[in-house]
């Protein structure tokens, strides 16, 4: 079982940190399989913060939802094209397969091999039995298959189209009909009938197979051997050397060329449907370069995929990586307003309004009585010291504070220093573009039908600000537009000040409903909020709601 702790889209730092930091947690705690992820890229601070303590970034993931990898059977059989027959029906039987994937030897799937395309072959219908005579195979491999010796002669490894003739009449009819096929690559197959062997060799077949294990008299060995004519013998008994030759016959001669394969990285619910309609028995699974990496059977859709989610610093789907109502979800760790989250099974869903979801991840390691390794401590002071501007923000709790002490003695590391150098590494207004900017950590949030995003920056001063806020505001109306959102909003915080900035881009009928001081166009001075959960996003509900009684 795989579990995967993961923080919002858009990560922040305590996103980072509370995933990194509780996977360790869950793996010190006796858990296998557990993998910290991020649902977005980092930026210069996290980066900074990663390096200083010198933990790596959690795995970025993209998109939870199943795909064919996750059920396909990876250790597939599979037979070459130039395999004979023969091979590939043994693998069948022993395996119990109804068909197998042909391969060139690059491992490129060429096309289905189905054991009812073996069965025509070897049991042709009566019309086409004659036809069945007519073996595309190379001696080579047709001496494999029935386990026979060359006496003498050669055996080419390539294929020839071979007439199968069987010497069982007696010589007076026998050789009018070997003349009819002169021109044809006769093989022979005769029991101990010496005249017979010998017509063969004056004949000039291609090969005689003597059958029965009967040893080749002298003389017929020396005729052959003056006319070049390859002889062979065959342990079993004619009836059985022939059907065995037949079993020589390539793969790559009945294979199926049309067949439905998928990418590895297909959407499992996109495979189920187009399999769904398919007559086909299994699927070949190929990666970028065609090549076979799995195979696929109908019975493999049914499967449970072995993964679970852990969210951490969010409860919301909205905000959750793509695919995770897809995947089951054991764990939320969260210090936001519930978003109306449910699930089919009781989980452990502790929600504490403390200033990070760093801290809560420390009180796990507290309760449970596990040392913080070092660089652990120093990730979560990361977390809880930019969620709550080192504690200056209104959403600080005594818990926060205690913690960040703990912490710190752990980490052996100033929460002073390291929250200076934190805000100052990259300024999000200088190092992002307007477009960055807007979408680096922006939440969409969902209230009484209507959808809309706020993301917030945290600079040391508004320095920047005038020469970005024409950008940023266009910025804001592009993503608006593009999600189709009621208003999109970006909260840009002065940490030195404890004051922000408001810029909104919305439907006129909300943007009258905002009732601080305004700063310029579609611009508003919130003094002394720096809070986007505890302060912003409150007023922004009451806003929509007052909207909504307008209307
Ligand atoms: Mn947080």
């Amino acid at each position: 079982m795989q579990t995967i702790v993961i923080g919002h889209k858009n990560p922040d730092m305590d996103s980072i940190c509370a995933a990194a930091a509780y996977a360790e947690f869950k793996r010190l705690s006796g858990n296998t399989g557990v993998i910290a992820a991020r649902a977005g890229n980092t930026n210069e601070r996290i980066d900074y913060v990663l390096n200083r303590f010198g933990v790596e970034a959690p795995q970025l993931v993209n998109d939870l939802s199943p795909r064919v990898s996750d059920v396909m059977q990876p250790k597939v059989l599979s037979v070459r094209a130039d395999s004979p027959v023969y091979d590939a029906l043994q693998l069948i039987d022993q395996k119990r397969l109804r068909g197998l994937p042909v391969v060139d030897e690059q491992n490129r799937c060429l096309g289905l091999l189905s054991s009812f395309k073996i069965n025509h072959h070897l049991f042709p219908s009566r019309e086409e039995a004659a036809t069945a005579r007519l073996v595309t195979a190379s001696l080579a491999d047709m001496v494999t298959t029935f386990g026979g010796a060359l006496v003498t002669g050669s055996l080419s490894p390539e294929p020839h189209e071979l007439l199968l003739m069987v010497g069982a009449m007696a010589l007076e009819s026998f050789g009018p009909r070997v003349q009819r096929y002169r021109d044809r690559n006769v093989v022979l197959f005769v029991g101990d009938r010496p005249h017979i062997q010998d017509l063969g060799v004056k004949e000039n077949l291609h090969a005689i197979v003597v059958t029965g294990g009967f040893p080749v008299p002298e003389e017929v060995r020396m005729a052959a051997r003056q006319a070049n004519v390859t002889l062979i013998s065959s342990p079993h008994d004619t009836a059985s050397t022939v059907l065995l030759a037949r079993g020589a016959v390539r793969v790559g001669r009945m294979l199926e060329p049309e067949y439905t394969s998928f990418h590895k990285d297909t959407l499992l619910s996109e495979a189920r449907q187009i399999a769904a309609e398919s007559a086909a028995f299994v699927f070949p699974v190929l990666d970028d370069e065609g090549r076979l990496v799995g195979i696929l059977s109908k019975s493999d859709f049914l499967k449970e995929i072995p993964r679970q989610l852990i969210l951490v610093d969010h409860n919301e789907l909205t905000q959750a990586v793509r695919g995770a109502d897809k995947v089951p979800i054991v764990e939320i760790l969260d210090h936001h307003k519930l978003g109306g989250f449910s699930s089919d099974t009781p989980i452990l869903f502790w929600n504490n309004p403390v200033g990070s979801t760093s801290s809560i991840v420390t009180m796990c390691f507290q309760q449970a009585g596990i040392a913080i390794p070092k660089p652990i401590a120093g990730l979560l002071m990361a977390g809880l010291i930019s969620d709550t501007l080192n504690l200056t923000s209104p959403t600080a709790t005594p818990a926060d504070r205690q913690i960040l002490a703990h912490l710190a003695a752990t980490a052996e590391c100033d929460p002073t220093e390291l929250a200076e150098k934190i805000f100052s590494v990259g300024s999000p207004l200088l190092t992002m573009t307007p477009e960055q900017a807007v979408n680096a950590d922006s939440k969409v949030y969902e209230e009484a039908g209507h959808q809309f995003a706020v993301a917030q920056i945290e600079e040391l001063n508004f320095a920047h600000f005038p020469e970005k806020r024409e950008a940023l505001l266009s910025a804001l109306e592009t993503q608006r537009q593009k999600k189709g959102l009621l208003f999109c909003a970006l909260l840009v915080t002065d940490i030195t000040e404890q004051t922000s900035l408001l810029l909104v881009r919305g439907a006129d009928h909300f943007l009258h409903t905002i009732d601080y001081p305004v700063h310029g166009p579609f611009i508003w001075t919130l003094a002394g909020v720096v809070s986007r959960k505890k302060q912003l996003l409150p007023y922004l509900l009451h806003c929509v709601e007052k909207m909504q009684r307008l209307a």
